[in-house]
């Protein structure tokens, strides 16, 4: 089932946007090219009264000169033919933080416990992911249930970013601000 075609990536069936809505705790990520949420990366998503989808973002990052900081971010997204693909419009709450559209693709989810997302950013001529990056959350800031952990390597290699996740660390950095 693993051809690494961006194009044949499963993503969840019948997603449910307003299930998914409130926190999620990232507890492993798979980076992109180039700048990047580093650690204690928490989201939050909301479905407002028309059922538009929007999230809100922490994390750890070091800008410019080894500058470390929580960054508060926002995200809007806009609906495609597939309820679990959406395209993210996103920004920081200051202008020096880094803004964007991205793919946001829900691999899977049973909405109490784990969710799987991915974006690939640039697909490479041969239809494989170029750049990308995928965030494993869980709705408890301990980690995944151990019942979860199968479908997520499972679904990893689906995505074929198998090996490529480090694990978020969760320190309260981001807490205070
Ligand atoms: C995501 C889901 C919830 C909303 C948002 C998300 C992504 C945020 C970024 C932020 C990058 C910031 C950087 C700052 C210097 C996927 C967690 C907005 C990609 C690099």
């Amino acid at each position: 089932a693993q051809d690494c075609q961006v194009s044949n990536i499963q993503v969840m069936q019948n997603f449910d946007r307003s299930r998914y809505t409130g926190r999620w705790y990232a507890v492993a990520k798979k980076d992109p090219v180039g700048l990047f949420l580093l650690d204690n990366v928490v989201a939050q998503f909301s479905v407002d009264e028309s059922g538009k989808m929007t999230a809100t973002a922490q994390g750890r990052v070091i800008i410019l000169n080894n500058w470390e900081m929580c960054a508060n971010m926002f995200g809007t997204f806009e609906d495609t033919p597939d309820p679990a693909k959406f395209k993210m419009r996103y920004w920081g709450a200051a202008a020096y933080l880094q803004s964007g559209n991205d793919d946001h693709w829900v691999i899977d989810t049973d909405y109490d416990n784990y969710a799987i997302h991915y974006s690939c950013r640039e697909v490479d001529l041969d239809g494989t992911c170029l750049d990308g990056y995928s965030f494993i959350f869980s709705r408890h800031p301990t980690g995944l249930r151990p019942e979860d952990q199968k479908i997520v390597t499972d679904k990893k290699k689906d995505i074929c970013f198998l090996g490529k996740y480090r694990r978020v660390s969760h320190t309260g950095f981001c807490e205070s601000s």
